[in-house]
């Protein structure tokens, strides 16, 4: 089978508003993106903004302040692609100038008027979202008749949206979004059919790393420290199930985890084995 790309998570979400602080934070986010690189990652996901339910909105000048600067230091250095992690068209421009080649837009470019516009003059990959509702209320009460045909047509025809706004095909990754506007239920149903959003024939990036439904499968993971095995377990399944980029946490572990996968299921035709290495192990 063929691995996905592991897409490593980097934020740059600082406590303290002091130039101080901030450096420091970008050093420690540096030196974050230098380890996952080391550790296998093939993509870096910059975020200047969090996701999380409940979290405070940050102003475009703020965001583009913290990540800009990282931008332009991890591309001196490294030649690992960059995502910008962004809803905000004008930080996504400003991260592209600096060197990233991919938007990730948790709002599928609904969240400005001129999202694919800007997405289709960029040039860039764009990562298509799923989301019901936003950032701040998206858990208070998801509803679908059915999760996996509703998600799957609402990608569909973001996808074709975006298509007609210029964006081409081969730079549109759709994603079903995890742990947005989603009940335990509905991501584990999407992810059980992970397969018929991977049939619309556009990559499929997938975020399960250290996600709350985590927690409620198993309520000993309260902390996301606590969940790399549930975000091992939906990694793999992903993996087997058409995802072809994962977007994670911990980049060391779902390395490892996705080659001794590989190497028990190397594909039609392929016979088990351990690739570069021989002899009795156990
Ligand atoms: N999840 C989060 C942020 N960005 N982008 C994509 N494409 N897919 C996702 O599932 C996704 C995403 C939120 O993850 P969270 O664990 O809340 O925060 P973070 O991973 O930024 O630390």
């Amino acid at each position: 089978m063929t691995r996905p790309r592991v897409m490593g998570v980097v934020n740059v979400t600082p406590d303290s508003f002091s130039d101080g602080g901030r450096f420091l934070d970008r050093e420690a986010a540096l030196a974050h993106a230098r380890r996952l690189v080391a550790d296998g990652a093939d993509i870096l996901d910059i975020g200047g903004e969090s996701t999380r339910p409940h979290a405070h909105p940050v102003g475009e000048t703020e965001e583009v302040d913290r990540v800009v600067p990282l931008i332009e230091a991890i591309r001196r250095e490294l030649p690992t692609p960059i995502s910008i992690d962004t809803m905000k068209p004008a930080v996504a421009r400003a991260a592209v100038a600096a060197g990233a080649g991919m938007w990730n837009d948790v709002t599928a470019l609904t969240h400005a008027q001129d999202s694919p516009a800007v997405a289709a003059e960029l040039g860039c990959e764009v990562v298509l979202m799923h989301m019901q509702g936003d950032p701040r209320t998206m858990q208070d009460d998801p509803h679908y008749e059915d999760v996996v045909r509703e998600v799957c047509s609402d990608l569909g025809s973001r996808a074709l949206t975006v298509l007609k706004a210029g964006v081409r095909r081969e730079n549109i990754l759709l994603d079903p979004g995890i742990g947005f506007g989603k009940s335990l239920e509905h991501n584990v149903q999407l992810l059980n059919r992970l397969d018929r959003l991977a049939a619309l024939g556009f990559p499929v990036v997938l975020g399960v790393s250290r996600k709350r439904f985590i927690r409620a499968v198993d309520a000993s993971a309260v902390e996301a420290g606590d969940r790399l095995g549930g975000s091992l377990a939906a990694a793999l399944w992903g993996a087997s199930h058409g995802a072809a980029i994962l977007r994670v946490h911990d980049v060391r572990e779902t390395v490892q985890a996705l080659k001794v996968w590989q190497a028990i299921d190397p594909g039609p035709g392929q016979s088990p084995s351990r690739p570069g290495q021989s002899g009795v192990a156990r």
